[in-house]
């Protein structure tokens, strides 16, 4: 039986991007950088996972002289631009800026009710879940979810299964008896490498991926019932 939904948090229960992607030109305009990411560049950089990791992907294709650098000065410096990257995405939360995608509440309450379990599998940061889920279902978002890894628990960012085989692990069940949530290749890698059926819901920036392997592709979750989940998961075994 299918006893626990597992959620990718950004692209998935939320269209995030948008508001990632101006949170980090907003740092590198605090940082004094010209960096600026369009939606074509975002789109291709969004192959690395992980907000510090593109920043350090990013400088390594533009500074060539990266290799000059020490490693120590390299990483403050990344720090610093993602903290202020992450400040600003909190603020443009609250702000309204981001709301769950169609489908998204309704199922993990319907979820929820039924007794099923749900987790969060993300690379992004717990102030960042924190900010989007309580400004999309209140201060008793956490109620919820029984187990949340992020990228404090889990270092190795997605297609590495870190996040889900922790995630299996605190849930207490194995792969087959849980789904998983994803909106990109990476986060499908990932889950797959841990053995997971996987519904995709991809958004804009993930809509050329490859999602070979996948349990079912939708354009959304909008209508899907507990029933359907069920009726998708009969066919992966
Ligand atoms: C999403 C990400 C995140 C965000 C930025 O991947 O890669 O890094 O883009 O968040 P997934 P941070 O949905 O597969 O978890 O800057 O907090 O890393
Ligand atoms: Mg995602």
């Amino acid at each position: 039986p299918l006893r626990a939904l597992i959620f990718d948090v950004d692209g998935t229960l939320a269209d995030t991007e948008h508001a990632h992607r101006a949170a980090f030109n907003e740092a590198f305009s605090e940082a004094g950088l010209e960096w600026h990411w369009d939606e074509p560049l975002y789109t291709r950089l969004l192959e690395v996972s992980g907000g510090k990791e593109r920043i350090a992907h990013y400088w390594k294709e533009v500074r060539g002289d990266v290799k000059s650098i020490d490693a120590g000065a390299l990483a403050d410096t990344v720090q610093h631009i993602h903290d202020h990257k992450t400040a600003a995405y909190e603020r443009m939360v609250h702000e309204g800026a981001v709301q769950l995608r169609p489908g998204v509440l309704r199922l993990i309450e319907s979820a929820f009710r039924a007794g099923m379990r749900l987790a969060i599998a993300t690379t992004t940061s717990p102030v960042n879940i924190a900010a989007l889920l309580r400004s999309a279902m209140g201060p008793d978002w956490s109620s919820f979810f029984q187990v949340i890894e992020d990228a404090s628990t889990a270092p190795h960012k997605k297609p590495h299964p870190q996040v889900y085989l922790q995630t299996l692990q605190r849930l207490q069940l194995p792969p087959f008896e849980c789904m998983a949530f994803e909106d990109s290749a990476n986060g499908l890698k990932a889950a797959r490498a841990a053995r997971l059926a996987t519904v995709i819901t991809p958004n804009s920036f993930t809509a050329r991926h490859d999602f070979t392997g996948a349990l079912r592709v939708v354009s959304s979750l909008r209508g899907t019932t507990i029933a359907d989940l069920q009726d998708w998961h009969g066919t992966s075994q």
